[in-house]
C-alpha cells in the first residue's frame, strides 16, 4: 500500500561548501522541499547515472523513482496538496516561468563553465572526484571535463570567449534582478517556487569560494547577497551557522 507520509528519499550530489548543494537543480529541489515543509531524507549520490534519467536530483516516493526537479515538484505538490505558488496571479506565474527558463536553460550552462571548466572553479570542484580511487582519478576527471566541453560546445556557449560568456550571464541576472520585489522573497512576503530556483542558482554563485566576474557582479548588486543569505538562514539555518563560523 502506498504510504504518502513516509519521507521522500532525495538523491543528490554530496554537499560541498556551506550551501545545500553546488548543483543548482539539487539546491532548488531541496529548497522547495523546505518551503513546502515536506519531510525528506538525503541520499548522497555522486554518480548521476544512477538516476532514472541519468541526472541528479531524483527522488524515491513510496518506492517509485521520479527524475527532474520540476516534474518532482509537480508530483509532490499534487500528491501532498501543497502549493507554495497558490496565491500567485497569472502575471507572476509567467514571470516565474521566464525566470526559470533564463536560469535553468541558459545560466545553468554558464555555471557548468564557471564551476567545472574555468580554473577558478575547477580548483575547488575537482575535490568532488576524491571518492574515485586515486589511480583512476586523473582519467575520470579528464573524461568528465571532456564530456562537459563537448556538451557546452554543442549547446553553443563554448563557441564564445570567456568575456562573452560572462556578459551573457550578467544579462541573465540583470533581467532576473529587475523582476525581483524588494523582498524579503522574490514576490514579496512569502517564499514561492521561484525562490527555490533563484536561490538554487544564486547560492552556488555567490555563497561559494568559486571566483568569477559573475560572482563579483552579483555580490555588488544591492540586496542580492542579502537575499541569498536570507534564504539560507530561513530555510537552511544549519548552513547559515556553518558559514558564519567559517
Ligand atoms: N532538468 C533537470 C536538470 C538536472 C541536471 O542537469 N543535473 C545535472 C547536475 S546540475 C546532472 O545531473 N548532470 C549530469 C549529467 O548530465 O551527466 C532537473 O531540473 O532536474
Amino acid at each position: 500500500m502506498t504510504n504518502l507520509r513516509s519521507p521522500v528519499k532525495l538523491f543528490q550530489f554530496p554537499r560541498m561548501f556551506a550551501i545545500p548543494n553546488l548543483s543548482p537543480f539539487c539546491c532548488k529541489l531541496e529548497t522547495w522541499l523546505r518551503i513546502a515543509q515536506i519531510p525528506y531524507e538525503v541520499v548522497d549520490t555522486p554518480d548521476p547515472r544512477k538516476g532514472p534519467k541519468g541526472k541528479l536530483p531524483f527522488i524515491e516516493d513510496a518506492g517509485v523513482r521520479i527524475a527532474d526537479s520540476s516534474r518532482i515538484i509537480d508530483h509532490l505538490a499534487r500528491t501532498r496538496g501543497i502549493d507554495p505558488d497558490a496565491r500567485l496571479d497569472d502575471g507572476q506565474r509567467s514571470i516565474a516561468l521566464l525566470v526559470q527558463r533564463t536560469l535553468e536553460e541558459h545560466y545553468a550552462f554558464v555555471l557548468a563553465y564557471t564551476h567545472l571548466l574555468r580554473d577558478e572553479g575547477f580548483r575547488h570542484t575537482r575535490t568532488r572526484f576524491d571518492s574515485v580511487p586515486a589511480m583512476m582519478r586523473p582519467l575520470v576527471t579528464a573524461l568528465v571535463q571532456r564530456q562537459i566541453k563537448r556538451l557546452l560546445w554543442k549547446q553553443g556557449i563554448l563557441r564564445h570567449s570567456d568575456e562573452e560568456i560572462v556578459e551573457s550571464a550578467l544579462r541573465d541576472w540583470r533581467a532576473v534582478l529587475a523582476m525581483m520585489s524588494g523582498g524579503p522573497f522574490f514576490f514579496g512576503d512569502e517564499a514561492t517556487g521561484v525562490d527555490a530556483i533563484v536561490f538554487g542558482t544564486l547560492a552556488t554563485t555567490v555563497l561559494t569560494p568559486i571566483e568569477s566576474p559573475i560572482r563579483d557582479f552579483l555580490r555588488s548588486q544591492p540586496g542580492c547577497l542579502a537575499y541569498a543569505e536570507r534564504m539560507l538562514k530561513r530555510f537552511f539555518p544549519e548552513f547559515a551557522r556553518a558559514s558564519r563560523a567559517a
